[in-house]
């Protein structure tokens, strides 16, 4: 079992190699100034960096060489970053701050953020083309996961479908399939891809991918939680937030004791998945209880 401080060496270590890996690939680009300094601004910006860090937990129940998955890992980040420009954009969420600092329209323009998440978006499937770590095989599974999981059977699929039931009252499961579409395909694809690369067999990847799936929905509902009991400083936007913007959220369907039983059921039925993948992935049950009782 890892115990607290492994698992945060864990988290520090990976997160300073996808710092770097990610300053590498964005600082060497020969673009148009403007453009590359939207891009940099919003990737280092200083996010969790969770995506990319399930993806090595998950490749290191396989494998200790990280270098193979970091290329791809950072792809991951920046496919994360560009939907969050994208959705703070006027015409979708209309955010003026993100991760503590000013959204990437209101710094620049929104012509540049449109532009900066596009290319964001087209350079982490480059990314994963020109990944001397991988075969050309490997190459094409993981640009087909990650179409599939950020394009419009995934992410996108979700934010419409989350734009469509705005301001109007939603079931549970109409909002468990918005969460799985929006968030979940990502952390999904960290997963699989992951467990992919490390070359885990189909049955261990088809547990990981319903333990994903669970995860994901933990994360959610936690990011719920936290809109009403947690930190303003910490969260980095104000409390509350959600009731205000009219969202609609677990807390709101099920108050926050039903949100917390709810979250409660999805970590146990989580580690159940990940035990029966008969995998050592020691770092990915801790991650669980780290994602569900996060403070930000
Ligand atoms: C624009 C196609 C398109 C999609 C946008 C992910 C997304 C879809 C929108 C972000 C809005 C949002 C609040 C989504 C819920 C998931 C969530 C809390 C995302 C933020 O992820 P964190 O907490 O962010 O990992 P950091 O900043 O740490 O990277």
């Amino acid at each position: 079992m890892i115990v607290q401080h492994e698992l945060n060496h864990f988290i520090n270590t990976n997160r300073e190699k996808i710092q770097q890996e990610l300053t590498h690939h964005l600082h060497q680009l020969d673009i148009p100034e403007q453009l590359k300094n939207s891009m940099i601004y919003s990737a280092e910006a200083g996010g969790k960096r969770l995506r990319p860090i399930l993806l090595i937990a998950s490749f290191n129940a396989y494998s200790d060489d990280v270098s193979k998955v970091l290329s791809s890992a950072v792809a991951l980040e920046l496919i994360h970053t560009y939907s969050l420009i994208h959705d703070d954009l006027p015409a979708m969420d209309d955010d003026d701050v993100r991760r503590g600092h000013p959204t990437n329209h209101i710094k620049f323009d929104e012509a540049t953020a449109i532009l900066a998440g596009d290319a964001l978006l087209t350079f982490s499937f480059e990314l994963i083309a020109n990944d001397v770590y991988l075969t050309d095989n490997q190459k094409v599974q993981l640009i087909q996961l990650f179409s599939k999981a950020s394009g419009p059977k995934g992410m996108v699929a979700g934010q419409i479908l989350d734009m469509e039931a705005e301001k109007k009252a939603v079931t549970l499961e109409e909002l468990e399939t918005i969460h799985a579409l929006k968030t979940g395909e990502l952390f999904r694809f960290a997963i699989r891809s992951g467990a992919y690369l490390g070359e885990a067999t189909r049955e261990q990847i088809a547990h990981l991918d319903k333990f994903a799936h669970f995860l994901g929905l933990i994360f959610q509902i936690q990011d719920d939680i936290l809109d009403v009991t947690g930190d303003a400083e910490k969260i980095g936007k104000p409390v509350g937030s959600d009731e205000t913007n009219e969202k609609n959220t677990y807390v709101k369907l099920l108050d926050i004791d039903g949100a917390v039983e709810k979250k409660e059921y999805y970590v146990s039925k989580a580690k159940k998945e990940l035990s029966e993948a008969n995998a050592d992935a020691s770092y990915l049950m801790a991650l669980v209880d780290y994602l569900s009782n996060r403070d930000h």
